[in-house]
This record gives structure tokens, C-alpha cells and sequence, in this order.
């Protein structure tokens, strides 16, 4: 079906973050001495997101394909592999068969002993739909754990749980990306979209040429500095204190009367209980908390009013990113960014709303296929009995035989190895040494199991941990669906010959089921797959029942909830009636409450962490693009002169960053654009320098998402340093 001819171009989507840019990928074998091997050619498509635009990340994405460390065979533990076998601990090459039997008499071992939940899962954001589905489906009715659960616990999970909160469903834009170039004001809280997602940056020219862009961020980023270039206001704030300030903005609609009263009584509930809550939350107040101005505060406040179409104007967004969500308050948080939303009449309108700015390739659609702890494809509950019986009907299962819901992310990695906790891990499309918060613990974990199993495209920090390593196909080398953050419904297509030796996730998980007495319930085929798929997510919130692989192929734009074969999509969701039983939507009370590890005499300042343009998350893929690690080699920590005086810290200096939990080390770059309380660190390498040694992994209580944002330190410069610490 798909040409992989040498000069052939095949259009498919850049591997990274959720914009999904379009791409044409063109193989040159010429001068490649055959497939596998020829240069591959990366140029953008025109598509609604991207609109041919592609950032540094993007026209470097071949270089993963190729890179020297690629994995192509299967790597086990020498020890594992018995009588006459190299006894040492070094991962040794060994065939598909023996790695998927090994792993196989693990899991039936493991079972034995502990029973199902004594073999875990760990899935990715960045896995395809018909990868992510197949895994919770494997989890569920190959091994019959609960213990599964995902890296979007780190990423989307606190938006989705206030979206599902205040509006039945969550779909992380509900409204196309192209929306939101009409408005008049867009209100970014806690995102970085000229470095996440560069290309984006063009759908808010307009609001930012009229003066409408609000940038809430302790740092001033490139987004924010593209806010006040066209008029806008960034509000740097505190760390931690973007609920305060959220209640303060809502203060001011209410008691200026900015608010859209016919709106609220058409189509919300529980306002009442929201305006007595924010009155306490005047904006002197909010200003001691957050730092930001009283005045500058109402004045951003007046511009989204003045944006909303209940006066007049040509409408609003408020969106949200990581810096807004990534707290243990992060659903509050979300909760108060909605609440404001809908005291302003904006959701559910074409023209203004509310979005969160989803992160990875996949987070849309990873997080509705069942990889998740609590749930079903198609955005089901597991908890749900009609829920349970649709999709058991599906596979041809009892519905009493599928698991309850089972550990988040954290709490599951940290579980790993304990009394009554799961032995074996099989890891699909994470790095999680890296990516996850007091990562010495989570080493520690990992080790302590009896089998880990990581099956990835590289030999990543957690891979290297591994008893068992499976080498599998990426992006470019396979087929599947990937859901961006508009909730659109995308093909990445094969375009590039897989190396010999790796294998598809599908095909692995179908290995396994096989050796576990359950053939064929995995498929291998993505198409079949994303067809069953379709069934099991037919009738529930996320339904994909009407998408198929022929009519994206066939150009249309197909944005879920699709439930049928005729039907059109749904671009805008929320038109006529929200996803709660009665139609309307929820008005949450929420307040603010102090950062989990706050400021103290020994840790005075605040580390917050995030990203850079040139690296992608753990940096397992970028940190193997020669251009990308030239531009960026290593972790800084970005520190304010005044600070950096304070500390006798010069620019260039190592400096050790602190925290109760771990410390990390690496050298110091003097910026004004941070606050002067507060140092940030780029999350994306492991080592010394790994932000992950040193964040909090204190949880929020209804998204289970841990505080990676922020956390109290202390900054000092590391005499004599030696040069191994430095990237
Ligand atoms: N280059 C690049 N692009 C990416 C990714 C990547 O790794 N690299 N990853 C993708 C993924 S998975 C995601 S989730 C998205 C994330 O996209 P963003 O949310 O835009 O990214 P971050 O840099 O994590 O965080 C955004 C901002 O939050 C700020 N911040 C930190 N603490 C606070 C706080 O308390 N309040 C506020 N208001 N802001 C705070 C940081 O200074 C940072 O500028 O990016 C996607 N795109
Ligand atoms: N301090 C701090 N920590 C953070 C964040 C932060 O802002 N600050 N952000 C958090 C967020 S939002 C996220 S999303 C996480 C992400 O963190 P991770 O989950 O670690 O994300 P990646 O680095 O994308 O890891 C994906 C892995 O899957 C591999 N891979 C790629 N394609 C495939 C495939 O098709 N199959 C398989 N099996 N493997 C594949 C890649 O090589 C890589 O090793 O980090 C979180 N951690
Ligand atoms: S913005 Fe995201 S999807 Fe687009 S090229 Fe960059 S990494 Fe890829
Ligand atoms: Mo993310």
C-alpha cells in the first residue's frame, strides 16, 4: 500500500508533540547501499496545524531512523540465559523466539507466585492509538492486571480530570487550532508554545497582533516576549500560584460585572457556590501571593472581558499548558482556568472557549484506548458495569474476568518490587529513569525487580536497566493513527523499510499472547486493529466507531466524537449541550493553597523545570540528533543576576541545585528572564544534571499527577568543579 520506492514521497506526521505537524517523508537509497540505510528527506506538508511549518526537531526526525545505537535485536541478561550461557550481567544479543519465551516463563512465574497483579504495564503518550489499545487489552485479558498505567499520568492527566470535571468529556482543544486566530484575547496559563509547539505560534498572530495575548509564566519565554511585542501582558508569576491568580481574574469579571449572566443561567451550574469563593480573592491579595500587580491583574482581567462576545467582541481562548497543570493542585487549578472561562461565556461557542494544550504525539488518543489505570477504550470507565459489559462483549470476554482499576503511574513504579507489589514490568514508549520525578527512587524500583522488560527503538536510560530489551519499530516504519491535540484523527504511514530484527510493539504484545495461552487476541495489523478498536469505543465518549483508515486516507478530516460510517466528525464539541447528563456545565468551587514543598530557611529558592525547543521529553530521541545536541549539548539551570550575585555564582559557574529529595549539577546560565526567587531547569537528560533527581513527586489527589513544576531548593556554586559533571 505504501511505496517504498527510492524517491517516493510518503505523507505522514512528525514523530514528537501533539501539533502532529504534516510531513513528506522521501527515501534516497541511491546512495544508501540499499535498504535499510538511505537518506531519508523530511520536508513539511501543508495541513490545518502546521500549515507547512516544521520546528528544528521536526526536519531532524530522520536522524532517530538512523541512528548508530538503534536497536535491532533482541538483548537479554546474560544470566538469564541458563546453563552454557555467557553467565555475566551484560545485555547479550539473542534471537525473537528465546527473548519472548524468557519473557513469557517470567510472566507465568511471576503470576504463580503473586497472581495477575504481580506483572505490571507501563505505556507511552507517544504510542500510536492501535498500540495504545492493544496494550491495555493485553493488559487486561492476556494477563488479567490491573497494575497498567502511562506517562500521561505526568502530562494530561489534571486537565482531563477538571475538563471531565465541568464538562462530561475531555478533549484537550475542542475546537480546531485555526479557531483561535480570530479571537481578540488568548489567555496562555503555564505554556511555552513558541518552544513546544513553534509552529503554533502562527495561529495566535492575530489575538497577539491585537494586543491579546496574556502569557502567565515565571519565566519571560519566547511566548511571552511574543505577547509584548504585539501589546500583549505577560504575568510573571510566582511558581505554584497560578490558582490564586486565576481566582483573582475571576474576581475582578465578577465584581466589575464582566461576566456573561445569560450564559450562566442557560448553560452552567454552580455559579453561585463560585462567586462567594472568589470574593475573598481581591486583587491585593492575589498580588501578595503571586506577585503580580493589582493593577495589572484587572487590567488583564478588562482585556478578556472586553474579548468575549458578550461584549462585543470577537472572542476568547484560555488554554492551558504544563506549567499551570503539573502541580498537586493542578486539577484546581485547570477547575479555576474553566470556571473563568465560564463566568466569560466562552466554551461551547465557535469562536472563544476553553483548551489544554496537549503535550505528546499521541496524548489525545493515548489517553482514550485503555492504557490508563481506570480505563476502557473509547474514554470508558472501568468502574462503569455497562461500560465493562460493552467492551467485554467486544473481546469475548466475561465482563467479571476484566480487572478493577489499578495503580497511577507514581504510585505504580513505586509499588514495583515491594511486598504485595508487581515483580515484572514490561515498559512500551517511556523513559521513565528520566522522566519521572525522585528518579533514584524509581532506579531503585526498577532494580529491585525480578524481570523488567523495555521495549523500545533505542537503548534508553530505563532500556539500559533492563533483563530483557526488544527492539521495535518507530514512526516512519510502520502504520497506525495518531489523535492530535485537537482531537483530530491523523495516519502516520510506513514510508521507511524497519531495520531487520525489529518488530512491531503489536507484534510483540501478539508474540507474548501467544506464548500465554491467548492466540491471536492481539492483533498485528493496524488497520484490523483500529477497526476493533473502533467497535470497542463505539458508543462511549471518545468514539471512533466512524473513522477508518479509508477515509483518512481518502482526505478527510475526521475529528472524534465520529460514530458512524456517514458521519461528519465533530470539529467543535459543546455547541448545543456539554457531556454531563443535563447538557450544561459545572461551575467547581476551588482555592488556592501553597506549593507541596514550599520555600524554607535551607531551600530558599524554587527550582521550576520544563523544556527547550531543541529536546523532546526524556531526550531519548533528540539527544541522538547531532544538530539538536550541537545547539543544546546539556542541562543548565537558568538563574537571575541578582540571584546568581547573591550566591557569588558567575555566568558559565557549576552550580548545584538542591532539594530534600536529591540534587543535581550543572552550569549556570545568568538570564533577567527569570524571576529572581526562582531557577528553571530543562528536563530532558539523565545523569547529574537530571532535573528528575531533584522534583517532587508529591500527587495531586484527583489526577494522581506528580509536582514536577516546582519545588523549594537550594543554589550553590560547586567549587573546583570537576569537568565530568558538565555536559
Ligand atoms: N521542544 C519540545 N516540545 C515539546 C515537548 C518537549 O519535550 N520538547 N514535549 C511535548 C509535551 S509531552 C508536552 S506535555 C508539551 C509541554 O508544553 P509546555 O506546557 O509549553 O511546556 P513546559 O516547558 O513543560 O512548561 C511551560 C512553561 O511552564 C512554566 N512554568 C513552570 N512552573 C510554572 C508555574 O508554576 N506556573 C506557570 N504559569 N508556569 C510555570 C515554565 O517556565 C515553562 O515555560 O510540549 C510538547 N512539545
Ligand atoms: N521535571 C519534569 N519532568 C517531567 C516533565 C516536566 O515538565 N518536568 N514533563 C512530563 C511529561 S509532560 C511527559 S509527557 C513525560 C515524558 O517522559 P517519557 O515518558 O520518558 O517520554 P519520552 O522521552 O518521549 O519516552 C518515550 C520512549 O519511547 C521510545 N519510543 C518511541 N517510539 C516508540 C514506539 O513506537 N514504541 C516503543 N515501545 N517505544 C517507543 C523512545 O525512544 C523513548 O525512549 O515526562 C514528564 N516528566
Ligand atoms: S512542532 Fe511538534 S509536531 Fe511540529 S515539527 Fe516540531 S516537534 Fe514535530
Ligand atoms: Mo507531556
Amino acid at each position: 500500500m505504501t511505496a517504498l520506492a527510492t524517491g517516493t514521497a510518503v505523507a505522514t506526521h512528525c514523530p514528537y508533540c501533539a501539533l502532529q505537524c504534516a510531513t513528506t517523508l522521501t527515501v534516497d537509497e541511491t546512495g544508501g547501499g540499499g535498504a535499510p540505510g538511505g537518506a531519508v528527506r523530511v520536508d513539511g506538508r501543508d495541513f490545518p496545524t502546521n500549515r507547512g511549518g516544521l520546528c528544528q526537531k521536526g526536519w531532524t526526525a530522520a536522524a532517530v531512523l538512523r541512528a548508530p545505537d538503534r536497536l535491532t535485536t533482541p538483548l537479554v541478561r546474560g544470566r538469564l540465559l541458563g546453563a552454557g550461557g555467557p553467565a555475566g550481567d551484560e545485555l547479550v544479543p539473542v534471537g525473537w523466539d528465546r527473548a519472548l519465551d524468557l519473557v513469557a516463563a517470567g510472566i507465568v512465574r511471576a503470576r504463580a507466585a503473586g497472581g495477575p497483579d504481580a506483572v505490571a504495564v507501563f505505556g507511552g503518550g507517544g504510542l500510536t492509538n492501535e498500540k495504545a489499545y492493544a496494550l491495555g487489552k493485553f493488559a487486561r485479558v492476556v494477563l488479567g492486571t490491573a497494575q497498567i498505567d502511562y506517562n500521561g499520568r505526568f502530562c494530561m492527566s489534571s486537565a482531563a480530570a477538571a475538563g471531565i470535571r465541568a464538562f462530561g468529556v475531555d478533549r484537550g482543544l475542542p475546537f480546531p487550532l485555526a479557531d483561535v486566530g480570530s479571537a481578540d484575547a488568548v489567555l496562555l496559563v503555564g505554556s511555552n508554545i513558541a518552544e513546544t509547539m513553534p509552529p503554533a505560534l502562527a495561529h495566535l498572530a492575530g489575538p497577539a497582533g491585537r494586543g491579546g495575548l496574556i502569557v502567565i509564566d515565571p519565566r519571560r519565554t519566547a511566548t511571552a516576549a511574543f505577547a509584548e511585542d504585539g501589546g500583549g501582558l505577560h504575568l510573571p508569576n510566582v511558581p505554584g500560584t497560578d490558582l490564586a491568580l486565576l481566582l483573582g481574574l475571576l474576581h475582578v469579571v465578577v465584581h466589575e460585572g464582566l461576566v456573561d449572566a445569560g450564559y450562566i443561567a442557560d448553560r452552567t451550574t454552580g455559579y453561585d457556590a463560585v462567586r462567594r469563593s472568589v470574593a475573598a480573592w481581591w486583587p491585593e491579595r492575589v498580588e501578595g501571593v503571586t506577585g503580580v500587580p493589582a493593577g495589572t491583574l484587572r487590567g488583564a482581567a478588562r482585556r478578556l472581558a472586553a474579548a468575549a462576545p458578550a461584549r462585543g467582541g470577537r472572542g476568547a481562548y484560555l488554554l492551558t499548558g504544563r506549567g499551570a497543570e503539573q502541580h498537586a493542585k493542578g486539577t484546581d487549578t485547570v477547575s479555576a482556568c474553566i470556571d473563568l472561562a465560564l463566568a466569560l461565556g466562552l466554551p461551547g461557542r465557535v469562536g472563544s472557549g476553553y483548551g489544554c494544550l496537549t503535550g505528546q504525539g499521541n496524548g489525545q488518543g493515548g489517553r482514550e484506548h485503555g492504557q490508563k489505570a481506570d480505563q476502557l477504550p473509547g474514554y470508558r470507565k472501568l468502574d462503569d458495569p455497562a461500560a465493562r459489559a460493552h467492551v467485554a462483549a467486544v473481546w469475548g470476554v466475561d465482563p467479571a474476568s476484566l480487572p478493577a482499576p489499578g495503580r497511577s503511574a507514581v504510585e505504580l513504579l513505586h509499588a514495583l518490587g515491594t511486598p504485595g507489589g508487581p515483580t515484572v514490568l514490561l515498559v512500551h514508549g517511556s523513559n521513565v529513569v528520566v522522566s519521572v520525578p525522585r528518579s533514584a527512587a524509581i532506579v531503585d524500583r526498577l532494580r529491585s525487580l525480578e524481570l523488567l522488560v523495555v521495549s523500545d527503538v533505542v537503548p534508553s536510560e530505563t532500556a539500559l536497566l533492563a533483563d530483557v530489551v526488544l527492539p521495535v519499530t518507530q514512526w516512519a516504519e510502520e502504520d497506525g493513527t495518531m489523535t492530535t491535540l485537537e482531537g483530530r484523527i491523523v495516519r502516520r504511514r510506513e514510508a521507511v523499510r524497519p531495520p531487520p530484527g525489529a518488530r512491531s510493539d503489536l507484534a510483540v504484545l501478539a508474540g507474548l499472547a501467544d506464548r500465554l495461552g491467548h492466540p491471536g487476541v492481539i492483533g498485528t495489523e493496524p488497520s484490523a486493529v483500529f477497526d476493533e478498536l473502533g467497535r470497542a469505543s463505539s458508543g462511549g465518549p471518545a468514539d471512533y466507531a466512524g473513522v477508518s483508515y479509508a477515509r483518512l486516507d481518502a482526505g478527510e478530516e475526521l475529528f472524534w466524537p465520529c460514530p458512524e460510517a456517514a458521519h461528519p466528525g465533530t470539529p467543535r464539541m459543546f455547541l448545543d449541550r456539554f457531556g454531563t447528563p443535563d447538557g450544561r456545565a459545572r461551575f467547581v468551587a476551588v482555592d488556592h493553597r501553597p506549593v507541596a514543598d514550599d520555600l524554607r530557611a535551607d531551600a530558599p529558592t524554587y527550582l521550576i523545570t520544563g523544556r527547550v525547543l531543541q529536546h523532546y521529553q526524556s531526550g531519548a530521541q533528540t539527544r541522538r540528533v547531532a544538530e539538536l545536541v550541537a545547539a543544546v549539548p546539556g542541562p543548565y539551570v537558568e538563574i537571575h543576576p541578582d540571584l546568581a550575585a547573591r550566591s557569588d555564582i558567575a555566568d558559565g559557574d557549576t552550580v548545584r541545585v538542591t532539594s530534600v529529595r536529591g540534587s543535581l549539577v550543572a552550569p549556570a546560565r545568568l538570564t533577567d528572564t527569570v524571576r529572581p526567587d526562582t531557577v528553571f531547569v530543562p528536563f530532558h537528560w539523565a545523569g547529574p544534571g537530571g532535573a528528575n533527581e531533584v522534583t517532587n513527586d508529591t500527587l495531586d489527589p484527583i489526577s494522581r499527577m506528580p509536582e514536577v513544576k516546582v519545588c523549594a531548593v537550594s543554589v550553590t556554586r560547586v567549587a573546583g568543579a570537576t569537568p565530568e559533571v558538565l555536559p
